[in-house]
């Protein structure tokens, strides 16, 4: 079975599929958080893991799991996923041959495919860094902003527009906190399951700016119970991005795939994998 030459280590494939396996079975078992599911908040781990990468310096991103330190991990765009780190633990402690940079993006490729998402093709290589290679606050996206913002953020990672707005359909999932971001709310009505809803709720729904104490954001006229960022927004008020948003709004198989394409990408940044490593489909639980 797993490959042990001279007491190093080699895992393969089944490894893997292993370490997946125990991951989806805790996310059926842990089903009393949220809206029933710990599945958004690993996808957003992975998410912040990778989304700190430079394409000019080649820092940040997956490769190293800095957010465990704490100048990192209590950056403000981090709140709250210790949450998703503390779930993990007893998967590494079965599992200490993974790194946590691998760990947390495996996570969030099963969150995906077991939340009835796209297959998402893995590629294992991370190693963990030291507390030195945190990276500086301020790369992640700030909710409050707009187009410009959005931009600026992505292409420094180097995605173009219809990446991001591909990315930005991951918030199908999930919710705002406001013990977290200070927003509240989740962008649709089912947030534990991959879809293209959040397109077609940006495109269909009216919005309006939301009458509370908290930070500037819009609720959907007809229930007042789902909510938008102001960089959701820019979504479909920038022309080239919303053109995007109407394609994947009115097609879930486009959607699928250029967001399992983009989010592979996402994951990927600045990891040097080794030579001739290759991408491994692991097996969803209930196919
Ligand atoms: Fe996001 N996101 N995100 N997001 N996000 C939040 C929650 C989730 C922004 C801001 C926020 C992506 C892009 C952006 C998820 C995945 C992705 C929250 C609420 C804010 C604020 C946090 C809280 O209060 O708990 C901004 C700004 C951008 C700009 O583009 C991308 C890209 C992805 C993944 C591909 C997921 C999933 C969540 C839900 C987390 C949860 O705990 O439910």
């Amino acid at each position: 079975s797993s490959g042990e030459t001279a007491g190093i280590f080699t895992p393969k494939q089944e490894d893997y599929q292993k370490v997946y396996d125990d991951i989806a079975k805790l996310l059926e078992e842990k089903d009393d958080y949220d809206d029933g599911s710990y599945g958004p908040v690993l996808v957003r781990l992975a998410w912040h893991a990778s989304g700190t990468y430079d394409k000019e310096t080649g820092t940040g991103g997956s490769n190293g799991a800095t957010m465990r330190f704490a100048p990192e991990g209590d950056h403000g765009a981090n709140a709250g996923l210790v949450a998703a780190r503390d779930f993990l633990e007893p998967v590494k402690q079965k599992h200490p041959w993974i790194s946590y940079s691998d760990l947390w993006i495996l996570s969030g490729v099963c969150a995906i495919q077991e939340m009835q998402g796209p297959v998402i093709p893995y590629r294992p290589g991370r190693h963990d860094k030291d507390i030195v290679a945190c990276t500086p606050d301020g790369r992640l996206p700030d909710a409050s902003q707009g187009n410009k913002h959005l931009r600026d953020i992505f292409y420094r990672m180097g995605f173009n527009d219809q990446e991001i707005v591909a990315l930005s359909g991951a918030h199908a999932l999930g919710r705002c906190h406001t013990t977290r971001s200070g927003y509240e709310g989740p962008w649709t009505f089912s947030p534990t399951v991959v879809t293209n809803e959040y397109y077609k709720l940006l495109l269909n729904e009216k919005w309006s700016w939301k009458k509370w104490n908290g930070p500037k954001q819009l609720e959907d006229k007809t229930t007042r119970s789902l909510m938008m960022l102001p960089t959701d927004m820019a979504i479909v008020t920038d022309k080239t991005f919303k053109q995007w948003a109407e394609k994947y709004a009115k097609d879930e198989e486009l959607f699928f795939k250029d967001f399992s394409n983009v989010i592979v990408k996402l994951f990927e940044l600045g990891v040097p994998f080794a030579e001739g490593s290759e991408k491994m489909t692991l097996k969803p639980t209930n196919v």
